[in-house]
């Protein structure tokens, strides 16, 4: 067997664990049927990034940018998560300190009932004043008005997201490198790994000794780091792990 893929092995690792960080990617989503960006399917194989995810894309045409983002926010809505969302959700009350660092804007992490998670990339519910910066909770399906506009002074809203060549919210990153530094095992699932800075906390985990394990169908930049490295879609591999987890727990116990 490839060692990388050593289940018995992660699952004595994991009995032993008490501090886990996740980090997700679009990946996590695919199943339930969230395109992710890059590969053969991906957003960006139909829509140039420049053009759409970009502070500049959005001064030059906020209404084309959200009426992407509308689009999205209808797939997204008529969407549920799928077993690797609740593979995780269950993890958060097994392991005593497990937080779920995600890429994702979808929402779905706290939809199947994780409630520790850091979103690095925003949340395509919310909305944010381009005048004042006020912040705003709007779920509606599809925008009455696109693009919106601030309810309080009238200003263009824009989607609370991170564009590429913007800086991610301090306070969220500071605190994922931290988790990421104090964990034991960090899971990474679902992500290309090639989107920084979300991509350095996997190795700022392993440099501060935590082990690795990553899970995704294809090899990516991390890949040669990981100690375990699970071939597979995420919604089949996690309940899997979960599966032969309990039973070990259940085998200890008795
Ligand atoms: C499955 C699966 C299944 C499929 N199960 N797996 C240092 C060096 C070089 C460049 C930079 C650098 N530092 C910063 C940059 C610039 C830039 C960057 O990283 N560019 C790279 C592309 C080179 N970063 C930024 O601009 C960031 N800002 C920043 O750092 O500010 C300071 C700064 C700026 C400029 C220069 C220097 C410093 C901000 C990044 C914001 C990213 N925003 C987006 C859009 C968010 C909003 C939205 O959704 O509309 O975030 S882009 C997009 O990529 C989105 C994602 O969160 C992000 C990551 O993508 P992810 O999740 O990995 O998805 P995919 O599609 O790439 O991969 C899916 C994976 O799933 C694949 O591997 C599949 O195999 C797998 N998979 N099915 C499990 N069933």
């Amino acid at each position: 067997m490839n060692k990388s893929q050593d289940l018995p092995r992660l699952i004595e690792v994991l009995l032993n664990t008490e501090r886990i960080v996740v980090l997700t990617g679009a990946g996590i989503s695919a199943e339930s049927g969230i395109p992710t960006f890059r590969g053969e399917e991906g957003l960006w194989k139909k829509y140039r990034a420049e053009q759409l995810a970009t502070p500049s894309a959005f001064s030059q045409n906020p209404h084309l940018v959200w009426e992407w983002y509308d689009w999205r926010r209808g797939i997204i809505n008529s969407k549920t998560p799928n077993p690797g969302h609740h593979t995780l959700a269950k993890w958060g009350k097994r392991f005593p300190f497990f937080t779920v660092i995600t890429q994702n804007i979808d929402g779905f992490h706290q939809k199947a009932g994780s409630s520790d998670v850091l979103e690095l990339h925003g949340n395509i519910w919310k909305m944010r004043c381009t005048q004042k910066g006020t912040l705003m909770e709007n779920n509606e399906v599809p925008l009455k008005l696109i693009p919106p506009i601030c309810p309080k002074c009238g200003a263009l809203l824009r989607p609370h997201v991170v564009w590429f060549g913007e800086s991610l919210d301090f306070s969220i990153l500071t605190k994922a490198f931290q988790l990421s530094s104090k964990s034991q095992v960090m899971f990474v699932i679902g992500t290309s790994a090639v989107v920084q800075p979300a991509a350095s906390l996997p190795f700022s985990a392993a440099d501060a000794g935590a082990k690795i394990v990553e899970i995704n169908p294809e090899p990516t930049p991390l890949s040669s780091h990981a100690d375990f490295s699970f071939r597979g879609r995420s919604g089949k591999i996690l309940p899997m792990i979960d599966a032969e987890l309990e039973k070990a727990e259940k085998h200890s116990e008795g």
